[in-house]
């Protein structure tokens, strides 16, 4: 039996800093609407998708910092975006900043869910290769203070049945690391949902600037092709607050292909339907990891010429 899901990824247009939650959520809806119309079973948000991306600026005000941050999920603004899913029949996957006192401390991290067409969440992701800096650099045009505003997720790369498969998540710079993809493959996961704020211009490596689209071309469709995995990745897009973002949201099938693409730098829906079985040949054949791969080899070259990594 074939396994199909249609999958919207709708980018998203810049957020300005004084956008209110619920205006962000109201396009969010708009977009929800249209990718039903679209024949979806699951649309796919961005990173840190209810407000401008604040890393890029710098503050010491502890409730400057908070108010970025959601307290609950769903909470007050959010609470109508799964009421539409739930009346619409549709999941979805949002990336939001997250504020947790589960410990008994204060926590903040860059978090994603899967949210099912009842309403309910039914995974969490935690973004665990957190860029940038932690310190102040006022000289920069814009900072990435990842590692100042947000810890490293503490939930690992985790794997849900879902939407007739088998899904996860990771968070813009995890799409980097090829290990977020393996873990996940080790998995049996046949679609990873990845939200992204890049900014076009990289402050400090300029020379990798005109190679920006391709490296996130390069990332998923590797990921996607060596894990027998349909890559869903969804760009926050245009000009953000003075910071050019990165677009070109795409769907990247199991083969390494891209099969949809946004065009603008706007709030825009691409929808493709997946077969979750296209995987299954790569699985069975060149990514067969039970017959083929060899982790208990790969230390051997290292101890022979003693080259350990710091
Ligand atoms: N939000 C991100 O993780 N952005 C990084 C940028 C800062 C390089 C990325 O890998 O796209």
């Amino acid at each position: 039996m074939t396994r199909f899901v249609t999958i919207a990824a709708a980018q998203m247009g810049p957020i300005a800093r004084s956008e209110s939650r619920g205006g962000v959520v109201k396009r969010l809806i708009d977009l929800m609407r249209r990718a039903k119309g679209m024949g979806a079973d699951v649309v796919v948000y961005p990173e840190a998708t209810l407000t401008a991306f604040f890393p890029h600026w710098f503050t010491e005000d502890e409730a400057e910092v908070d108010a970025w941050f959601e307290r609950e999920m769903p909470g007050p603004h959010t609470m109508a975006l799964f009421d539409e899913a739930r009346r619409l029949g549709l999941g979805f996957h949002l990336g939001y900043c997250e504020l947790d006192y589960a410990s008994g401390r204060k926590r903040r991290f860059n978090t994603s869910i899967l949210v099912n067409s009842n309403g309910e969440i039914i995974g969490k992701y935690r973004k665990i290769h957190l860029p940038g800096h932690s310190d102040h650099r006022p000289g920069t045009p814009f900072q990435n203070l990842e590692k100042r505003y947000f810890e490293v997720g503490d939930l690992g790369f985790g794997a849900w049945r879902a939407w007739g498969g088998v899904a996860g998540m990771m968070i813009c710079n995890d799409r980097r690391w090829p290990e977020s993809y393996r873990v996940l493959g080790l998995q049996g996961v046949e679609m990873i949902f990845c939200g992204y704020n890049t900014p076009v211009h990289h402050p400090a490596a300029p020379d990798h600037d005109r190679l920006g689209q391709f490296h996130n071309e390069l990332s998923m469709q590797s990921g996607a092709y060596q894990n027998s995995a349909w890559v869903i990745g969804v760009a926050k897009a245009g000009v953000e607050e003075g910071v050019d973002m990165l677009a070109g949201s795409c769907i990247v099938a199991p083969t390494g292909e891209i099969v949809a693409r946004c065009t603008g730098n706007g709030d825009e829906l691409v929808v493709a339907r997946c077969d979750l079985d296209l995987g299954q040949s790569y699985r069975e054949t060149t990514f067969n990891f039970a017959l083929h791969r060899r982790p208990e080899h790969y230390g051997m070259i290292v101890a022979r010429t003693g080259s350990v990594a710091p």
